[in-house]
């Protein structure tokens, strides 16, 4: 998991070997604010999985939040004593460094965990920034998880997250303020077109005591069939394999231009650019001609 995460040497064959044997987990992405509840949710949601015999990975992005004042461990700990001798597998990461390196970095351990034979695969991140609305676009299902009087709703409505959300769930439905945020919530999802058929729900929960968890796995579950059901699954796969590849392709011809640029021959093309007797635009197409990659 480590060298998938890292991409330590060796990672090229090991992703070859594990490969065949990944794309088969329903990936659920669940984002909100800090100290929504996401971490007693999932704890709830996945002791009803596992009791309906799933096994179950669950990846925690730099659950470090402002609010809760990093919790990794404490949640770790909490997690694997609820969990232990169950077939969870649990890994946290930090999210420090760009967006598409991390959501890069999620991928590849959640494939990890499909090759183990995980089935259902939580990816748990704060919700705040462009790195989770890029590791949102790794889950097939997002479920966005906010609480009464919780301001951070607009914030994440800047972020993008909203519109990347599939269920909205409404958790500590027991406090204060739950009903008014219920109506907002349900306002915010009457106004917004739902994509590609699907109907966005709105589930209310209090996930300490288990309430609506229940429901709200039906849920997960109905999206999944639905995304199965409309061909949608496969087109979303598709698509993310070509930019796997594109994003793949430009990395190494990004590494190919600088070993080019620290070859001994190429300052001879930079004295003749210096010279004024090629121009840099020209030069570049012709070294991608003696590549074969342009005619
Ligand atoms: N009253 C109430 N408290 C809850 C409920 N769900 C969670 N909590 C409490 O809220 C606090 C934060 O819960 P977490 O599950 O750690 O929240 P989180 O969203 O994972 O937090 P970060 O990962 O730090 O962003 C904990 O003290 C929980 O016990 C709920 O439904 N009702
Ligand atoms: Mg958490």
């Amino acid at each position: 998991m480590t060298l998938l995460e890292n991409r330590d040497q060796g990672y090229d064959s090991a992703l070859k070997v594990i490969y065949p044997r990944t794309g088969g987990a329903h990936l659920v992405g669940v984002t909100g604010p800090p100290g929504t509840g996401k971490s007693t949710l999932i704890s709830s949601l996945v002791t009803k999985y596992l009791d309906d015999g799933c096994a179950i990975g669950i990846v925690v992005v730099d659950p470090t939040s402002p609010v809760t004042g990093g919790s990794l461990l404490g949640d770790r700990i909490r997690m694997k004593r609820l969990f232990e001798e169950r077939s969870v597998f649990i890994r946290s990461m930090a999210s420090r460094g760009h967006p598409g390196g991390i959501a890069r970095a999620t991928r590849d351990v959640v494939r990890g965990m499909e090759a183990v034979g995980m089935e259902k695969i939580f990816i748990e991140t704060v919700g705040a920034g462009q790195a989770d609305t890029a590791i949102a676009d790794v889950a097939q299902t997002n479920v966005l998880v906010t609480m009464p009087e919780s301001g951070d709703t607009v914030q994440l409505m800047k972020a993008g997250i909203l519109e990347i959300a599939h269920i909205f769930v409404l958790n500590k439905g027991d406090l204060d303020g739950a009903d008014r945020m219920e109506i907002l919530l349900k306002s915010l999802v009457d106004s917004g077109e739902s994509t590609e058929g699907w109907t966005i729900p709105v589930v209310r929960t209090v996930a300490t005591k288990d309430e609506g968890v229940d429901v709200l796995a039906s849920s997960i579950d109905a999206h999944y069939e639905f995304l199965r059901d409309s061909g949608f699954l496969e087109t979303v796969k598709r698509r993310r394999i070509e930019q796997e590849i594109s994003e793949s392709l430009i990395a190494s011809l990004h590494e190919y231009a600088k070993e080019k640029m620290d070859h001994p021959a190429m300052s001879a093309t930079i004295d003749r650019i210096v010279a004024r007797r090629e121009d840099p635009v020209s030069a570049a197409k012709r070294i991608l001609r003696e590549l074969g990659l342009q005619s």
